[in-house]
């Protein structure tokens, strides 16, 4: 835990440089270290004693003693100082979409603006007005932004409690009193928001439990406690619940407490057909207890096989399990590669090489390094030189490496009239070509569906990239007619990505089951632009589980000839 709150420290850092319009290379320094301490499969403090902290990169001298000095006093100093040039609340002002630093500087300074709903409250007075540098249209996009800030925070993304639950979850399931442990609800049928973690535990000493969770050091409140459940919100503002169970009772309260709502709601009028009654301490005929003590004896007695957590939604899964048509799911087991990545070449951090290693050590067996095309300057993107450089660069790295290989890729740009950024005797140099829209969300439905097509259409494009564009919490999904663009997916033998990338989820489960009714393949991948975001995957692997996916509609589960086979149009 102390990673993170490390980690959390360094962004604040950042953050205030930024609105103290310092060297943009410091921010980076700082918010790169971050990522990377979050990344640490160890905790920081045993690094600190066995003086091995220039181990983890972008951490020098500097940092090294800034982690020392927390891992010893629970502070920064220098923190401490930048704290009183710029108070904390006003850091949450930058992550309001369309407020930048230069507006976060200005809004404090001029106004004293210290907070978002302080930021709300002085435009609904007008403070904003005729404050140069803060134009009309500036006003109307920063209350835009605010609702979108607002929503973001109402249920954070799946990898955000992923984390909080993968924290609490090691600090409960190491005590001597905790037999068993699992997440519930949202978190477990792994929706791609959650709004509050649930957390349910087999044990004979509920009150020891109870008392350890409700004073775990990332507790910030105590909302509810008793004697078998309780309530906590972090100090990251997230509440999580947790409850105790005995073990006759535990497959019960996992059914009852995974949800969802409608999918228990279904459950209980099967048991009642059949004379039964299910609630969360197990299934009963009149009052005697018949089963309870795993899932799977619960969906049994009612006549079901073993459905999926992440089926559970009511959306006809009981039904098919009924007729025994359940899909069997694509896995983590079954992907082969990552058909969307970066380098050190467009905008990564990481080289060619290194994102290959870390493809070989998830068992890959090829990685695709999609760099960004020539017109997305702001990415770095490669002009027609560059990629002959590259292309050497990978037959390089393909013939030093073995047991992986790396396949010479692009992300091209879809410009605002649905041309793409490369030549046809360019685009067909490449081993696969990933094609998105960076620029010109604003467009009409219309023209933005258009330009999706057009890139279908084109005989070299393979995959669309995140086709909606949608942020959590920075970017709503741009309005584009998502069964137009199937159906020239389907037509033209184009796939659809799936990207993992922790606050994209896009294609969402809704759209992408859509998309496989229609018959279209997907690419599930990353977007990674640092070798240690690999493991992402998992996430749009969530996605395609709740859309019920196999793994013979993902592309990426495929050996390298069939891929390629696959792909050509
Ligand atoms: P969330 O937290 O908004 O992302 O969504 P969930 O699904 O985690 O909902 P939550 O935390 O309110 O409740 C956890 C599970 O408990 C939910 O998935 C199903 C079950 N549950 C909650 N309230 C009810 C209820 O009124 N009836 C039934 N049958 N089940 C409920
Ligand atoms: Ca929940
Ligand atoms: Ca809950």
């Amino acid at each position: 835990m102390l990673n993170t709150e490390i980690a959390q420290i360094f962004r604040d850092i950042a953050k205030i440089l930024e609105i103290k319009q310092e060297n943009v290379f410091r921010v980076r320094a700082y918010e790169r270290a971050a990522q990377n301490i979050e990344a640490l499969d160890e905790d920081v403090s045993g690094l600190v004693r066995e003086n091995r902290l220039s181990e983890i990169p972008g951490v020098g001298k500097d940092l090294s003693g800034k982690i020392t000095e927390y891992c010893l006093t629970n502070k920064i100093k220098y923190f401490e100082q930048l704290k009183k040039e710029i108070p904390q609340g006003v850091l949450e002002l930058l992550s309001v979409p369309s407020v930048g630093p230069k507006t976060v500087r200005l809004l404090f300074e001029k106004l004293k603006v210290k907070s978002v709903a302080g930021l709300e409250k002085a435009i609904s007075k007008g403070r904003l007005n005729n404050v140069p540098g803060i134009k009309e249209k500036t006003i109307a996009n920063i209350l835009k932004g605010i609702a979108i800030f607002k929503r973001g925070k109402e249920r954070i993304t799946l990898a955000q409690a992923t984390k909080i639950a993968g924290d609490f979850s090691e600090s409960l399931s190491g005590m001597k009193e905790v037999d068993k442990l699992s997440s519930a609800g949202s978190l477990r049928r792994q929706k791609e928001t959650v709004g509050d973690i649930d957390i349910l535990i087999v044990s004979q000493k509920p009150a020891k439990v109870m008392h350890k969770f409700t004073r775990l050091p990332s507790v910030a409140q105590v909302l509810a406690s008793g004697a078998t459940k309780a309530s906590v919100r972090t100090r990251q503002d997230v509440q999580v619940d947790c409850r105790v169970v005995e073990a006759k009772s535990f497959g019960a309260a996992l059914v009852y407490f995974t949800g969802s709502k409608d999918f228990n709601i279904r459950l209980r009028q099967i048991a009642i057909k059949k004379g039964l009654k299910v609630n969360e301490y197990g299934v009963f005929r009149k009052n005697k207890f018949i089963c309870g003590r795993t899932e799977e004896d619960v969906f049994k007695v009612l006549g079901l096989p073993y459905i999926e957590p992440e089926l559970r939604e009511n959306r006809g899964e009981i039904e098919l399990a009924m007729q025994g048509r359940l899909p069997e799911l694509v896995g983590l087991k079954d992907i082969k590669g990552d058909l969307h990545t970066h380098s050190d070449w467009s905008d990564g951090v990481s080289s060619i090489e290194e994102m290959a290693q870390a493809a070989r050590e998830r068992g890959y067996e090829y990685i695709a390094l999609t760099d960004h095309s020539q017109s997305l300057k702001i990415a770095n993107g490669l002009s027609v030189e560059d990629l002959k450089k590259k292309r050497a660069q990978i037959d390089r790295v393909n013939s030093r490496l073995k047991g992986v290989t790396v396949l010479f890729g692009t992300e091209v740009d879809i410009d605002s009239q649905g041309r793409i950024d490369y030549k046809d005797d360019i685009l067909k140099g490449f081993d696969i070509v990933v094609a998105a829209i960076h620029t010109g969300f604003k467009q009409p439905s219309s023209q933005l569906t258009k330009r999706l097509v057009s890139a279908c259409r084109n005989k070299y494009v393979h995959v669309i990239a995140h086709p909606t564009g949608r942020l959590w919490g920075v970017r709503d999904a741009y309005p584009v007619d998502m069964n137009e663009i199937f159906k020239a997916a389907k037509d033209t033998n184009t796939h659809m990505e799936i990207n993992s990338f922790p606050n994209r989820l896009d294609l969402n489960d809704i759209n992408c089951r859509r998309a496989s009714e229609l018959g279209v393949k997907f690419a599930i991948s990353t977007d990674s632009h640092e070798s240690t975001q690999l493991g992402a995957i998992r996430f749009g692997l969530s996605v395609a589980r709740r859309a019920g996916l196999t793994k013979n509609s993902v592309i990426n589960t495929y050996g390298l000839n069939k891929l390629l086979k696959e792909i050509r149009k």
